[in-house]
């Protein structure tokens, strides 16, 4: 059975010409942000990448297709109506019954693998979460898909500790974009060093040719804090109170996140969602510079390996 999956002719040509394309996800229109921010936000970010030089390939399902590149009217649609939350484990299900659905990190990394695309921007990753065993699908699929993965750390709402754990265990390198502490999403910087600060697009696009290189499977995570973040003794006050209320109403699974991140909205008065648009565009422009610094490099290895078969020549080597 072949998969249904449906790339837009503008990213299936820039990906033929081995041109900058950025894939974003859609969880967060559909179930990280409020309307009618949620639209302007999708818009924004697309406007975002293209102004920087890339094709922006907005990731969603709708009635059961896989789709690389939404249109304006299918993005207005998805912003818009009462979509399910697609990850990993509940796909399969959601494609079967024809629905519509945001995809997670985890399921955008998946869709952008099958479709060859090499960079990737979102907001806050998925994590380990406080209640015990609620870890997102998010860690496992960055350790399996070999993408550039730009985001501003893992969302606050998690035990970050845990997360950068979970992340060095499973081969996940971090690397801070000017920076060496891992970004903390709503807060600028969290207390925990990273692998590696990166001053440069194309010092990150270098690394990443060295990862693919020595054939390392997972996604390189570019950690890039927010440029001005939210206070951090009141957001910590926000969280408690927020996830006392998870506590309360048990909610467990894929509700989590979303019933976390709305509370934030309301308690913080909306800066909370200030904070939240303010990384996702700026990660959404890193990421487009770091495509358009691939793309360079690639076509500079084209040329010089031109005659010479190397299959794992590297960057500057010669
Ligand atoms: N980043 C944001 N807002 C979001 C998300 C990320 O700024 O809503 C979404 C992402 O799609 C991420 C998901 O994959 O939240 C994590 O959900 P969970 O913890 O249930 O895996
Ligand atoms: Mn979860």
């Amino acid at each position: 059975m072949a998969v249904n999956l449906r790339i837009h002719p503008r990213v299936k040509t820039a990906l033929a010409k081995h041109a900058p394309v950025v894939a974003l996800e859609s969880t967060v229109i559909t179930h990280g942000l409020p309307k009618p921010q949620n639209l302007e936000l999708a818009q924004k970010l697309e406007d975002t990448v293209r102004q920087a030089g890339a094709v922006a390939a907005t990731i969603a399902i709708l009635g059961g297709e896989l789709i690389v590149g939404l249109e304006a009217e299918e993005l207005h649609y998805l912003a818009n109506t009462r979509a399910q939350k697609a990850s990993l484990w509940n796909l399969a299900a959601l494609l079967s019954r024809g629905e519509d659905a945001g995809t997670t990190v985890a399921t955008t990394l998946h869709i952008a693998a099958l479709a060859g695309i090499k960079v990737f921007a979102t907001g806050g990753i998925g994590g380990v979460h406080h209640e015990a065993f609620d870890e997102s699908a998010d860690i496992e699929a960055l350790a399996r898909y070999r993408l550039i993965t730009v985001c501003a750390g893992p969302k606050s709402i998690l035990n970050v500790g845990a997360t950068l754990q979970r992340l060095e265990s499973r081969g996940i390198p971090v690397i801070g974009y000017r920076s060496e502490r891992l970004a903390g999403f709503y807060v600028e910087q969290t207390s925990y060093p990273v692998a590696a600060k990166l001053e440069q697009a194309a010092d990150i696009a270098r690394c990443y040719q060295q990862h693919c290189a020595l054939g390392l499977p997972s996604s390189l995570l570019v950690s890039k804090p927010v440029s001005q973040g939210l206070e951090a003794k009141e957001l910590a006050m926000w969280i408690k109170q927020a996830q006392s209320e998870v506590s309360e109403r048990q909610l467990s699974g894929k509700d989590v996140t979303p019933f976390l991140l709305s509370r934030l909205a309301e308690l913080s008065k909306g800066r909370s969602v200030a904070v939240n648009l303010r990384l996702l565009e700026e990660n959404a422009r890193l990421a487009a510079e770091i495509a358009v610094a691939l793309a360079d490099v690639d076509r500079l290895k084209n040329t010089r390996s031109l005659g010479k078969a190397q299959p794992f020549s590297m960057i500057g080597d010669d």
